[in-house]
């Protein structure tokens, strides 16, 4: 398959490129977790769901992989260091009881993927202490089980746990495009400028476009 993208076409073959979901979850689109204890707007991201809920069923459709990532910390939070901890929201941070539970800690309500974009069975689901879904998982050994070597980005924020995921994924040398309206920032000038940076040089990141010629690529009638 190849799309229409910047800075010039993405090519791809279904059965060696994954979809990458970063961080969809309640603490960084509803009110009352990790996104919002920052002082952040979370309106912005949610606004964003339905577009990632087209491409996810579309892709389920046409039977690629899944991997869905969480920002998630250990209960006893010895995966979470104090340099990070200490940061944010004084009165409330990482591991504090928040209205959703425990501010970013696996199990809890507010970490929970938002159920429109719900893992359904066998679909891979990857709890990353950092912002980028490679550090500190298992990401690229599973994505190397199965012969992946293209990866299709979605998810939030842009510039922090997306673009940090995608230049990990680069440095690993994977080929990864980012779907400009299935991701969002807490501030729009960030996402416009991450969208610019990550396919500027010639694509020293990747590729980014919109979702649109994906769909129809996906679609019964494109394959
Ligand atoms: N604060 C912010 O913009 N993002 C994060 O803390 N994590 C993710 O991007 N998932």
């Amino acid at each position: 398959m190849q799309i229409p993208a910047h800075p010039f076409p993405y090519g791809f073959d279904l059965a060696h490129t994954a979809l990458v979901i970063i961080d969809m979850q309640r603490d960084f689109i509803e009110p009352g977790g990790f996104g919002e204890t920052l002082g952040n707007d979370v309106s912005l991201l949610a606004a964003i769901v339905p577009a990632c809920q087209a491409v996810l069923q579309a892709w389920r459709g046409a039977g690629g992989l899944v991997v869905h990532t969480r920002e998630a910390h250990r209960p006893d939070l010895s995966d979470c260091p104090p340099a990070k901890r200490l940061r944010g929201n004084p009165a409330l941070r990482i591991g504090d009881e928040g209205p959703m539970g425990r501010i970013l800690v696996a199990g809890e309500p507010g970490n929970q993927i938002v159920p429109e974009l719900a893992p359904v069975g066998g679909e891979i689901v990857i709890d990353k202490p950092g912002k980028g879904a490679f550090y500190a998982t298992g990401l690229h050994e599973i994505l190397q089980d199965h012969g992946i070597s293209h990866l299709v980005f979605m998810g939030v924020t842009t510039e922090v746990c997306v673009q940090t995921s995608m230049r990990e994924a680069n440095d690993r040398g994977y080929d990864g495009l980012l779907l400009e309206d299935c991701t969002e920032s807490y501030f729009p000038h960030f996402k416009a400028v991450t969208v610019e940076m990550l396919r500027a040089q010639g694509g020293i990141i990747g590729w980014t476009a919109p979702s649109a010629p994906l769909l129809a690529a996906l679609a019964p009638s494109g394959r």
